[in-house]
């Protein structure tokens, strides 16, 4: 179907009906808010506004990651396109499409860029992608899947040929007790010879670090408030998202940056499509998010047992980000 008008060359599918996902969500957020500590999952600031405000957010100053991960790959694209030699690239969690357009292009000059699989979690940011994508390159095959990483990469199918994409550090969101079973389970999606391409944030001056989660323009604050406006949209919560503090911190010990947002007023919150209601008190926080700082030793420690095995490990000069190629084994 080379060249095929772009329509025809996009297909989107769920992993589940709107109504079991809603249902799902309901479940996992009364879980995380009645654990200690509460919580909420971290999928959920990425509505329209929440994934407007994570843009934002990789343009600022203080914010390294973004531009330090297009650097390397605006660097090292062909090397690693050269040593896998995909058909298909896969990216989990879909992001803004500079960086997979990188890659999709080096495919391109390699003569080999068939096919690409999206997956994410939320479904306009996805099918905005995949349309995009489909009119970038004419002949490219994309196909959509509205999953969670942590759940639905079965319903990436089979592998061969293929080179899968977990960038931006989103792995660091994950507890690196989660990792080693995540990494099982996209083990399962490859064929020898394909490759897993992971974007870890690295170790690095703490105070650094915090000002990347702190900004002075107080954006990261913005965005992490607004995971409370998602829970009154999805959840008819009544979440009052300017009475809660934005609160991030590097805690060295457990080498990860803590996102939570602190109540500034004792408070009781309705949550009626999850059937339940919470009752803060005064200075009571909620955590938002993990995100987790690795080094060469901490990643090839998650190894093991993955059925993966470290290839290249690619960094920028100052050692800020790595990009990790996982092959299996
Ligand atoms: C997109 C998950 C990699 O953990 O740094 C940015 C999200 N949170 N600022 C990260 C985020 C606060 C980001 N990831």
């Amino acid at each position: 179907m080379l060249g095929g008008p772009t329509t025809d060359r996009v297909r989107i599918e769920r992993a589940r009906e709107p109504e079991a996902e809603r249902l799902a969500v309901a479940e996992e957020v009364r879980r995380g808010l009645f654990s200690s500590p509460r919580s909420i999952p971290s999928k959920l600031f990425y509505d329209d506004r929440g994934s407007a405000l994570f843009e934002e957010i990789t343009r600022l100053p203080e914010y390294y990651p973004t531009r330090t991960e297009i650097a390397i790959l605006e660097e090292r694209a062909g090397e690693i396109v050269a040593a896998v030699a995909p058909r298909e690239l896969v990216e989990l969690g879909s992001g803004s499409g500079r960086k997979i357009r990188l890659l999709l292009d080096a495919m391109t000059r390699a003569g080999r860029c068939e096919s690409c699989v999206l997956l994410d979690v939320h479904e306009g940011s996805l099918t905005e992608a995949a349309t995009a994508l489909a009119e970038g390159y004419p002949g490219l095959r994309v196909r959509g899947v509205v999953g969670d990483f942590a759940s639905d990469l079965r319903r990436l199918g089979p592998g061969g040929g293929r080179l899968a994409l977990f960038l931006a550090g989103t792995v660091g969101n994950l507890d690196p007790s989660e990792v080693p079973g995540f990494l099982a389970a996209m083990a399962r999606q490859l064929e020898p010879g394909d490759a897993f391409l992971v974007g870890f944030d690295l170790v690095k001056d703490h105070g650094r670090l915090h000002a990347a989660y702190n900004d002075s323009a107080g954006v990261t604050a913005r965005f992490n408030r607004n995971i409370l406006r998602v829970l009154n949209d999805a959840l008819g919560a009544d979440f009052e998202p300017d009475a809660f503090e934005h609160v991030a911190f590097y805690d060295p010990r457990a080498a990860r940056i803590e996102m939570w947002l602190r109540a500034s007023k004792e408070m009781r919150v309705r949550l009626p499509r999850a059937g339940c209601e919470v009752r803060l008190e005064a200075g009571e926080a909620i955590r938002s998010e993990i995100s987790c700082k690795y080094t060469r030793a901490s990643v090839e420690a998650l190894l093991p047992a993955t059925g993966l095995a470290l290839g290249r490990w690619i960094t920028d000069p100052a050692g800020d980000f790595a990009l990790a190629l996982l092959r299996p084994r």
